[in-house]
């Protein structure tokens, strides 16, 4: 595609020396650290689907995984332990990304704001700061390929 500009704006427009800060959770302010652990299994009993699992744990309508206090600041790791990636979701709130281990082993530059989804390759571990400071209530973390997530790869998290 090629763009042709044919006449300029007649709006004066300068381009910021500076952009403003991201916000977001200042890991300096964590409390507490949560481990997600995600892994992807041949499923004994079909054998030819896969189990792909957080924590071990398939997704239950009726169960709360994690309970987070309201505007409590914390560090997530997500560790992707198989050779899937998993583009990582949470609902109602942002992170900052803070880390990656493993894999590509570095914050990408289109990591830098503030996020709701972060790609977290095989064998890597992607550390991120958490606030939910918006509402109290029961939200989702889950992979957003929606063929993991509907084999399990979702958990209830409760922000009280
Ligand atoms: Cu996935």
């Amino acid at each position: 595609m090629q763009l042709v500009v044919k006449r300029k704006s007649r709006i004066k427009q300068t381009i910021p020396n500076k952009l403003v800060k991201a916000g977001g959770p200042n890991p300096n302010d964590a409390v507490k650290e949560r481990s997600f652990v995600f892994t992807s299994d041949r499923d004994e009993q079909t054998r030819t689907m896969m189990s792909h699992r957080i924590n071990n744990t398939a997704y239950s309508m009726g169960e709360i995984n994690e309970r987070v206090p309201f505007k409590q600041t914390e560090i997530w790791t997500f560790d992707n332990k198989r050779n899937f990636s998993h583009p990582v979701h949470l609902h109602a709130t942002h992170f900052r990304v803070l880390s990656r281990t493993g894999g590509r082993n570095k914050v990408m530059p289109w990591e830098a704001g503030l996020k709701d989804t972060v790609l977290v390759h095989p064998q890597e571990k992607v550390r991120v700061a958490v606030r939910f400071d918006a509402y109290p209530g029961l939200f989702l973390l889950h992979c957003h390929n929606l063929e993991h997530e509907d084999s399990g790869m979702m958990l209830n998290i409760l922000v009280e």
